[in-house]
């Protein structure tokens, strides 16, 4: 016993030191103040683009897969979208009501958007030779939109990553040192350069990525700018959807699928306009119907919505998808204030309905009309004022003593994707406890 004892004691030291690395100091945490502005903001546009849309399959994905290793290792050579205004698509996230914007600057594949000094296989490289990352900083500054960077762990390109082909085995000759070392170089030019708001990594679920690195890059990266936000894909092996105390990184991820009501954890789901991340010719478009709806049970569930388009080889967004996001910006000038800024809840989102709330506001977001009234779920020790459709008229309902709320809805929805009736409360409705 006595020396099981002193093999503790002999050990504890070394258990603390990996405890310690590949957990992050709390005082670099980013911080709430931080988070909820990021949550504030609701919408913002994920763009996937690279050499890989000459062949209009999956970026990342189809290397090694539908085209050959070598053909898409190659196609940079021949990538040069003359017709790229980074003014147009960040004139099209505007006007679509989104507020921050995400670039692919590196995704799987391993080709970099920027003038990066590290690796040769960038944009510089390819006949186009222009900054894409820097003139899309540079286009969200004159329009007011955050700028952020989407950052992949696994690079299946650079030798030095152990994995070149997704499913492989490792490759022994390769050094996740150096590999580790030449991500950190690329990254100090990416915040460094372009300043961006919220850096969105990927990519961190094979085995050669461990905590330890990805404690190590967060600690690395708020010392080059604090105030910098991170997403859950940092840590290895890291649960997209889920945030727990021992995650590294600032909200979740929940990807192609809105995210459960969640009032304590910021998260933001990653959806497609299309079906692919990158641009496929003739891919199938969501409906203006699904993309209002698909943020709004997002904002209902208390999450953000990044959007993605991905735009055509030659540079240019697809005219249908511009359009699209015109229509979703369209909605949300009349609507917005249902949107941004707002809390999700306290019902969960369902095909019928969702709420957001702000201040004494309660928005409730009604998607079809199943009979004449709608009979909200009980919240206790409320009372309801008034009750209105936003920017229209007022709305007769009921409140019965255990607080349910029932609404008589008008003869026809005046939006057939999302009607917006507003209920006034004497008390603050961010404090309700969600009803389950
Ligand atoms: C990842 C990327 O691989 C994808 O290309 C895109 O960038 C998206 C936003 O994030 O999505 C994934 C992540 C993991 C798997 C598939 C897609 N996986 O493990 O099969």
């Amino acid at each position: 016993m006595k020396y099981f004892f002193n093999l503790l004691i002999l050990f504890l030291p070394f258990c603390q030191l990996k405890a310690q690395s590949s957990s992050i100091d709390p005082s670099i945490k980013t911080s709430k103040a931080l988070m909820d502005d990021f949550m504030d903001q609701r919408f913002g546009m994920f763009i996937h683009w690279g050499p890989v849309t000459l062949r209009g399959t999956e970026i990342g994905w189809s290397r090694g897969t539908s085209v050959p290793t070598e053909d898409y290792d190659n196609l940079y050579k021949e990538f040069n979208p003359v017709l790229f205004d980074a003014n147009a698509w960040v004139k099209a996230a505007k006007e679509a009501g989104m507020k921050y914007l995400t670039i692919t600057a590196k995704h799987h594949d391993g080709f970099c958007l920027w003038p990066t000094k590290v690796s040769n296989y960038n944009i510089m490289n390819s006949p186009y030779k222009k900054d894409i990352v820097g003139e899309l900083a540079r286009a969200c500054k004159k329009y007011d939109i955050k700028f952020c960077i989407y950052f992949t762990v696994l690079d299946w390109h650079d030798p030095d990553y152990p994995i070149h082909i997704s499913g492989s085995k490792a490759d022994p000759n390769a050094n996740m040192d150096k590999f580790v070392i030449t991500m950190k170089s690329e990254l100090q030019e990416l915040v460094t350069n372009y300043h961006p708001y919220m850096l969105w990594f990927d990519g961190n679920w094979e085995s050669p990525w461990k905590n330890e690195y990805a404690a190590n890059i967060y600690t690395f990266l708020k010392k080059l700018d604090p105030n910098v936000i991170i997403n859950n894909r940092l840590g290895a092996n890291d649960n997209h959807p889920t945030l727990t105390h021992e995650t590294i990184g600032d909200f979740a991820t929940p990807e192609q699928r809105i995210g459960e009501l969640n009032m304590k954890t910021p998260w933001e789901t990653c959806m497609t306009i299309c079906n692919q991340w990158a641009w496929k010719p003739n891919d199938t478009m969501k409906t203006l119907k699904q993309c209002i709806q698909t943020l709004v049970k997002t904002a209902g569930g208390n999450g953000n919505l990044l959007f993605n388009v991905g735009p055509m080889p030659d540079g240019r967004m697809e005219e249908r998808q511009v359009k699209r996001l015109k229509e979703m910006g369209d909605w949300l000038k009349i609507y917005g204030e249902s949107v941004y800024g707002t809390k999700g809840g306290p019902f969960k989102p369902n095909e019928a309905f969702a709420a957001t709330r702000k201040g004494n506001k309660l928005y409730v977001h009604i998607f079809e009309k199943k009979s004449n009234t709608l009979t909200l779920p009980a919240i206790a020790n409320v009372k309801v004022k008034q009750a209105y459709l936003l920017k229209g008229d007022k709305i007769n309902y009921n409140q019965d003593t255990d607080g349910a709320v029932t609404l008589q809805l008008p003869g026809q929805l005046p939006d057939s994707n999302d009607s917006v009736i507003v209920l006034e409360l004497t008390t603050n409705a961010e404090t309700i406890p969600v009803v389950s």
